[in-house]
């Protein structure tokens, strides 16, 4: 299986990233890339390839333009008020009424992000473009006739709504490979089994039926994103009944895991995609420490195998997991059963 990837993500560099009223050391950092794209060497899953640039015209097709704009030009406006010696511009915890107004660079970062934990600082831009490059490359590796193909991805996307970013997110990866795809003549499906519900991804889909959206993860009520990924969101219009949701109690194990899965799987067959996107998250291991599944490393050699099951070319594309020290074995493992299956 071919692999994309670029060095520029490691340009998103933060320290520290805020989540439940804390400045905590940060975990979506670029050793998480590094330790899967070391672990793919070494046990020869296959070529690693550069990207091919893209424009901006795919990202435009499902992200808002002023969000767009703003995220390339954050840190600039960030340091012209600032100083070059400022920290990193956190979207604020507070999203402050109108009539407080600090600047417009702090009113544009309360307008389009959802949480505090997406620090953007000088390489956050162009570390989140360059993943759009390699998903893109990784697509069109799919469309010319590979039957699967791996997109290490990073900074994540699967929280990037059209008009918002947050939840380490900036744009929704993903969203923009299944809409080049769909541009491209060719169907996806994509399933999500990263541990957070991917509340982005489902939000540009919702009211649409040219995209099946199904995610596996933990019970918002327990887990971020808190306040969507419920079982009774299914669409809405057009995109009534494309939109599945499978919530998970926190303490998940394999078997619990597995049998939502061959539901997962089974659903996504019945849409009769020409291709299966998977945000691939593995934050559902048992160590992760951000997140509160059981999932062990054989597991996923496991997981791989089901998702072969679905018997359409897979773009697997990387999301969240945070076990620094498990990210290799965990994806090659995934890819490996995938592969063996
Ligand atoms: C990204 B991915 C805010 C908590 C923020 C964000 C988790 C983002 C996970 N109180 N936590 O889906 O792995
Ligand atoms: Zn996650």
């Amino acid at each position: 299986m071919k692999t994309f990837y670029s060095p520029v993500h490691m340009q998103h560099d933060p320290e520290l990233q805020f989540d439940e009223g804390h400045f905590l050391p940060a975990v979506e950092i670029p050793v998480r890339v590094e330790k899967v794209r070391v672990a793919l060497e070494t046990r020869h899953i296959g070529p690693i390839l550069p990207p091919q640039a893209f424009d901006d015209s795919a990202i435009l097709r499902v992200h808002d333009s002023g969000l767009v704009r703003f995220l390339g030009t954050a840190w600039n406006e960030w340091t012209a008020r600032y100083g070059s010696h400022a920290p990193v511009a956190t979207p604020s915890a507070v999203h402050y009424p109108p009539e407080i107004y600090l600047s417009e660079v702090e009113s544009k970062l309360g307008t389009y992000s959802s949480s505090a934990d997406a620090p953007i600082m000088s390489g956050t831009w162009p570390a989140a473009r360059e993943a759009v490059n390699v998903a893109l490359t990784a697509a069109t590796a799919i469309r010319n006739g590979e039957t699967s193909a791996f997109a290490l991805t990073r900074p994540p996307g699967h929280h990037a709504s059209a008009a918002v970013f947050g939840g380490f997110c900036y744009l929704n990866n993903a969203a923009i490979a299944a809409q080049w795809l769909i541009d491209a003549g060719i169907k996806p499906a994509i399933l999500d089994v990263d541990y957070h519900a991917g509340n982005g991804t489902q939000s540009i889909f919702y009211e649409r039926d040219d995209v099946f959206f199904c995610s596996l993860h933990a019970d918002p009520n327990f887990a971020y994103p808190h306040v969507t990924g419920f079982a009774d969101e299914r669409g809405e219009g057009d995109g009534e009944g494309y939109n599945l949701n499978l919530p998970l109690p926190i303490g998940t194990d394999w078997a619990r895991y597995e049998e939502a899965l061959k539901f997962a799987v089974g659903a996504v067959k019945h849409m009769g995609p020409d291709v299966v996107i998977v945000s691939l998250g593995l934050d559902t291991y048992i160590e992760d420490p951000i997140a509160g599944f059981q999932l062990k490393s054989a597991d996923y050699l496991k997981m791989g195998a089901k998702l072969a099951a679905l018997g359409k070319p897979v773009l697997f594309l990387f999301e969240g997991g945070y076990c620094f020290d498990a990210l290799g074995e965990l994806a090659t493992n995934v890819l490996e059963g995938f592969e063996g299956a």
